[in-house]
């Protein structure tokens, strides 16, 4: 995008970060593409930053006291996916204030050209691009600077947010170049595995999302055992049984969905699903795939339930999160705002 030259990450220790808006219940979509892969990161013995970022959430309306419970549970979706607050750091995007001053200083970076090319913005628009808020529009920027007030190097996400981390590249090298620095790295995108965009169970080619109209589209982390079965058997699918290979799913997305969807539940390929399941229907597969995410989210869900009941405690742990968070962003903040030439001779009493 930007012509200028890629800066070696090298000199940077490896640290992963990412993030979840709190726009909504988590969905399997989050849950596959996005939190199973930050627990395998975090028991992998990497330096692990995860964020709640509220203040990309409401670049859309949200409703205040819905906010407050979906950041919370969100929380909550973590620490019972296997994310410990102890070994990762976990927080509130908005307690830590170098993401909003950081991606102010990448907003005069970045271009209105780059930004104009997001398709999530399209999307998320729509028709109506004139009426959505500047926040929406300028939402890569703080995503960038939430990656970069951390000098994080690796960001596991889905499929859906690979243009904004080549935007976050951009970013980076630009600020680079026009500074004459190596001070932020180059950040790799972690999107792996079988399940980096799920899709919904309505529309095959439409993306799982927390904020589809249709609750039908997608599992919630919170759903029970029954919902969840019902859901999957109501899942849009074509009349023809599984085939044995890869190939035979092409032109099936509905189909192509479940296996990758079974796949990444059991962490096994998509082949050694069709190994197992090809020629049978989807009167054998649908249930099959039913026992098999029951078994995995009804942990998950249950102890959710069980950390929504001492608010308190969770508000500690982001509180402990956001301190643990600032003390190695607000270092990084002060050096850029140096190198950008902004005086940071703060006030007796601030910190
Ligand atoms: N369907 C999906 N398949 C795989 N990964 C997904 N992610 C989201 N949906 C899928 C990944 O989850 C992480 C957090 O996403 P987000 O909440 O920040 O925003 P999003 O991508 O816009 O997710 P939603 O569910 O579609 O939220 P809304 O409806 O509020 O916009 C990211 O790593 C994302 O890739």
């Amino acid at each position: 995008m930007s012509d200028t030259a890629p800066v070696s990450a090298q000199k940077f220790a490896p640290r992963v970060f990412s993030g979840i808006q709190p726009s909504g219940g988590l969905t399997l979509g989050n849950y596959l593409g996005a939190l199973k892969r930050f627990v395998q990161a975090q028991d992998a013995g990497t330096e692990t930053i995860y964020c709640m970022v509220d203040m990309h959430a409401i670049t859309v309306w949200q409703d205040p006291a819905k906010l407050r419970r979906a950041t919370r549970e969100l929380a909550a979706g973590f620490i019972a996916s296997g994310i410990d607050p102890v070994r990762s750091i976990l927080f509130n995007q908005s307690q830590v204030p170098a993401h909003a001053e950081l991606a102010w200083i990448f907003n005069c970076v970045a271009r209105m050209g780059w930004l104009k090319r997001m398709t999530q913005f399209k999307d998320k628009a729509g028709k109506n691009a004139e009426n959505a808020s500047v926040g929406l529009f300028a939402y890569p920027t703080l995503m960038a600077a939430d990656i970069m007030a951390y000098h994080a190097t690796h960001v596991p996400v889905g499929e859906d947010q690979k243009q904004h981390l080549e935007l976050t590249r951009d970013i980076a090298a630009k600020f680079n170049h026009d500074f004459g620095v190596e001070f932020f790295p180059i950040v790799e995108p972690v999107i792996e595995g079988a399940a980096t965009r799920v899709m919904s169970l309505r529309d095959g080619t439409k993306k799982m999302s927390k904020s589809d109209p249709s609750d039908m589209s997608r599992i919630n982390l919170t759903d029970d055992a029954d919902t969840i079965a019902q859901k999957l058997r109501k899942a849009r699918t074509d009349p023809e049984a599984l085939p044995s290979d890869l190939d035979g799913l092409a032109e099936r997305p509905e189909a192509r969905n479940l296996v990758n969807i079974y796949a990444a539940l059991a962490d096994i390929t998509p082949d050694a699903v069709l190994a197992q399941y090809g020629g049978q229907g989807f009167g054998a597969f649908k249930p099959a795939l039913a026992d098999l995410a029951v078994d995995k989210l009804s942990p998950i869900s249950a102890e959710m339930t069980r950390l929504m009941q001492d608010v308190a405690e969770i508000d500690r742990i982001l509180g402990d999160g956001a301190a643990r968070a600032h003390a190695i962003a607000q270092p990084i903040l002060e050096q850029c705002y140096d190198i950008v030439g902004l005086i940071r001779t703060r006030p007796s009493g601030m910190t």
